[in-house]
């Protein structure tokens, strides 16, 4: 079996290279650019730019690796039919979900905000998987995907830390997958919420998973 170990808290964690996935959550225009979904909630997007170069160097290693990489997108059918009214109507944005915005219709699948920032951007061989909510095995075909690729242990980075790469990680500890949290390639709106985040992840002797940084994840895939 080709393992190696990953330098992590709260323990280094051993992987099988054939049955590790790179997850990279919703790295898309609508949360990380002016004029999508995250600014129309108030947020400063610019946060999350830090997480662009980490999430392209775990991408790079993972191509070189073999590693299997799927990304995911949240979104809606442009006819919102899959959007819950109590998110649609939530807060008060200056723009809802579905509502037309510089980069097309907010949070709707199809649109360019909807799209992936071009330095992540998927190639051929790379499942996409699109998801209405924040984890990424709710109403989608993830697990699947993972089951037939016989996939154990997940490296999960993205955005937003707390949000929906905490809800993917909560939901694929339930399902019985390993999880790998590079902190460095997550990123939040509110830097605290990325700190406890990724605390809450590693406590307890890992109740939800393991924590590393990009750095560590590539020095085992290498
Ligand atoms: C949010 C996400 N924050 N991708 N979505 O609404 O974390």
């Amino acid at each position: 079996m080709p393992t190696t170990v990953i330098d992590a808290e709260p323990s280094p964690i051993a992987i099988d290279r054939e049955r590790v996935a790179l997850l990279i959550i919703d790295m898309q225009r609508d949360f990380l650019e002016p004029g999508g979904f995250g600014e129309s909630l108030g947020n400063d997007v610019a946060l999350l730019g830090a997480a662009i170069a980490p999430c392209r160097a775990l991408l790079d290693g993972a191509r070189k690796a073999g590693v299997l990489v799927i990304h995911t997108r949240e979104g809606h059918r442009p006819d919102l039919a899959d959007a819950p009214g109590a998110k649609i109507e939530r807060g008060a944005p200056r723009q809802r979900i579905g509502d037309a915005g510089p980069m097309g219709r907010i949070l709707v699948r199809g649109e360019p905000g909807h799209d992936i920032v071009p330095a992540l951007a998927p190639i051929f061989g790379e499942p996409v998987v699109d998801k209405p909510g924040k984890g990424a095995f709710y109403a989608t075909d993830l697990d699947a995907v993972l089951s037939n690729r016989g996939i154990d242990t997940l490296i999960v980075c993205g955005v937003t830390t707390e949000v929906c790469v905490h809800t993917t990680v909560r939901e694929a500890n339930d399902r019985g997958y390993r999880c790998v949290v590079p902190g460095d390639a997550c990123a939040s709106y509110f830097p605290q919420f990325h700190a406890v985040g990724l605390e809450m992840i590693k406590a307890q002797g890992g109740i939800f998973g393991w924590v590393s940084d990009s750095r560590r994840v590539l020095a085992a895939w290498c």
